[in-house]
C-alpha cells in the first residue's frame, strides 16, 4: 500500500502550518504501508498542478491531503469538496477569488472516497478529538480536495482520496492554548491511513 500525504505551506501571514510541520515528521513506512510526502503551495493556481505531478510520479493507492484550519477544535475528516472558490484572505500569490468555480464544468461536489467512519473510530480510540466535517470551506484546501477528487474520478477511482483538516498545533509561545501537538497530528495521519488500508475498497464512507 502506497500512501501520498500532502500538506500546505504557511499562509495568511502565519509563520508555520501545522500540516507541514506534521508531514516533516512522518515515518517513511509502517507495517505494510509506505509514505511519500509533498508540500503544496497555498496557491489556487499552483497547488493542483503540484498535486497532480506528485500523484503521477508516486502512483499511490491512497492520497490524503492535509491542511490547517486554525479555528477548528478537532481533527476534521472532510466528507465533501465543493466546486467553489471563495476566499476571505488572499492566497500566497495574492489571489482572492469570490465565488468562482474550482473546475469549470465540473460537478457541484465530490465525496471523499476514504472510509471516514472507520478512520474516525481509529482516531477516537487513540484519544484524538476528531469529527467528520461536512464543509472543507472554500479556500485553497477545498480547491485542492476538489481537484484531487476530480482527478480520482477521471482516473476511474483506481486510487482513493480524501482530506484532513487539522487545528493549530501547540507551541509554548505562539499557540499555548492549542490542544494537539505536532506529534499527535502525525499519529492521527498514520492511524487514519492505517484504518483506510484495512477497510475494503467498496466500503466508502
Ligand atoms: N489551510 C487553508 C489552505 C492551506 C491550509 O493549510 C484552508 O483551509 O483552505
Amino acid at each position: 500500500m502506497r500512501a501520498l500525504v500532502t500538506a500546505f505551506d504557511a499562509f495568511g501571514g502565519e509563520r508555520v502550518n501545522a500540516s507541514q510541520a506534521a508531514i516533516k515528521r512522518m515515518p517513511p513506512a509502517i507495517k505494510g504501508m509506505t509514505f511519500e510526502t509533498l508540500v503544496l503551495p497555498t496557491s489556487f493556481a499552483r497547488a493542483p498542478l503540484v498535486l497532480a505531478d506528485g500523484i503521477a510520479d508516486f502512483a499511490p493507492d491512497v492520497v490524503l491531503c492535509v491542511g490547517e484550519a486554525g479555528d477548528r477544535h478537532n481533527l476534521c475528516l472532510e466528507r465533501v469538496a465543493i466546486n467553489c472558490c471563495d476566499a476571505r484572505v488572499a492566497d500566497n500569490d495574492g489571489v482572492r477569488p469570490a465565488g468562482s468555480r474550482s473546475i469549470d464544468g465540473g460537478p457541484a461536489a465530490y465525496f471523499s472516497t476514504l472510509p471516514l467512519n472507520p478512520m474516525l473510530a481509529a482516531l477516537r480510540e487513540a484519544g484524538l478529538a476528531s469529527e467528520i466535517s461536512n464543509s472543507a470551506g472554500s479556500f485553497v484546501c477545498n480547491h485542492v480536495f476538489y481537484a484531487l477528487m476530480h482527478l480520482a474520478s477521471a482516473q476511474g477511482n483506481r486510487w482513493r482520496g480524501g482530506f484532513l483538516h487539522v487545528p493549530y498545533a501547540f507551541d509554548p509561545v505562539a499557540r499555548p492554548q492549542a490542544r494537539l501537538r505536532v506529534d499527535d497530528i502525525v499519529r492521527a495521519i498514520v492511524l487514519a491511513l492505517d484504518a483506510a488500508a484495512h477497510t475494503p475498497n467498496s466500503a466508502f464512507n
